[in-house]
């Protein structure tokens, strides 16, 4: 069977270095080892409103960093969800599947509908668009977040059920979580996950943070008051976060890390957990800003739109000739 690989990064807020830990640098490290599909999940982000001129500058902004991170646009397929619209139909043949009951059990939909007086029912079915996104390409492999897990969980749920009842039609798909960096803790505090949507500015590091703020959150980061650079998330969660951050950046190992800052306080550990994370975001920044304006960026846009529609179709067509659907 083919490898394939299929992940993707909501536009709904600028990119932190936790989404880049979690989901963008296994794009990278990955791509060569699938065929791979990395798209932008732009129906994703109207669950919760969007401001038009800002869902489109960050829909354009995260696929230039995706390319800026090194994913190779001639060997991965890079596109937005909103150009395939067998995505949109897919879901509304998988939500025929989807119970409600398991919908809400999601702990996102939980976390994300929690005190508020009124939340669209995207927010509610938005799992079942995730399902369709990785079904469409028959995905095996997709790299989340620690939190995407449940999501990816649900989909192979919906893929089985689907199959049981229609024939085979999906891949049961498999989630990659990596060992370090896959949940990477706000600044401010360690029991939150780091979130684009958190207000407190300081709690994360944006990708395209210049590299004299990035200094100063990190010289602003909780820690406790042993001043020992120690890996312990039950008693030291503040720099346990800080080492995972410092380890997914730098590419060094923890134990190599404590080793490293033995017997120094927090402030050289600050300082240079910061250089090793302008090190890394340095070169990406530099290629967003030489692409973020080019025709060139539209023309790998437009590309990956006419490829992922191909495969797509495919598979959409599978599923509506399953389920009984008139096709010609
Ligand atoms: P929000 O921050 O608004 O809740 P999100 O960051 O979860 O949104 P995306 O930006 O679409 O949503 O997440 C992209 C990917 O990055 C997902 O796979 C997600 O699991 C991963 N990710 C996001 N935040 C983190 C984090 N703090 N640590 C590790 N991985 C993360
Ligand atoms: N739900 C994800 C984003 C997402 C995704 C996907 C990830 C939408 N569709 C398909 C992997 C595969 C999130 O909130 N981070």
């Amino acid at each position: 069977m083919n490898k394939r690989m299929l992940s993707g990064i909501k536009p709904s807020g600028d990119l932190n270095i936790g989404g880049y830990s979690g989901s963008l640098s296994q794009f990278v490290a990955n791509q060569h080892d699938y065929e791979c599909f990395f798209f932008i999940p732009d129906l994703h982000a109207i669950t919760v409103y969007q401001d038009p001129k800002e869902l489109h500058q960050r829909s354009r902004d995260l696929a230039a960093l995706y390319i800026a991170a090194g994913i190779d646009p001639n060997k991965a397929t890079i596109f937005l969800q909103s150009q395939v619209s067998a995505h949109a139909e897919l879901s509304w043949l998988l939500e025929s599947q989807a119970h409600f009951g398991e919908l809400s059990r999601m702990t996102q939909f939980k976390d994300k509908s929690e005190g508020k007086d009124t939340v669209s029912s995207a927010l509610f079915t938005y799992p079942v668009l995730m399902a369709a996104d990785i079904l469409l390409y028959q995905a095996t492999h997709v790299p989340v977040g620690d939190d995407q897990k449940q999501h990816v969980e649900l989909t192979r749920d919906l893929a089985a059920r689907f199959n049981n009842k229609y024939g085979k039609t999906f891949v049961i798909p498999e989630p990659v979580i990596q060992e370090t960096g896959a949940r990477i803790m706000g600044l401010d505090d360690p029991t939150n996950k780091m979130s684009k949507s958190n207000p407190n500015q300081n709690s994360y590091v944006l990708l395209l943070d210049d590299p004299a703020v990035i200094r100063k959150k990190f010289s602003r980061a909780v820690t406790d008051s042993d001043m020992c650079v120690r890996y312990d998330w039950d008693t030291k969660p503040e720099v346990s976060n800080l080492i995972e951050i410092y380890s997914v950046f730098s590419g060094e190992s923890i134990p190599a890390i404590e080793k490293q800052y033995e017997g120094q306080g927090y402030g050289a550990f600050k300082k240079g957990l910061a250089e090793a994370v302008i090190a890394k975001l340095e070169p990406i920044q530099k290629t967003y800003h030489e692409i973020i304006n080019s025709k060139d960026l539209d023309d790998i846009l437009k590309d990956g739109a006419v490829r992922a529609n191909e495969a797509a179709q495919v598979t959409l067509q599978a599923a509506k000739r399953a389920m009984g659907f008139v096709t010609f």
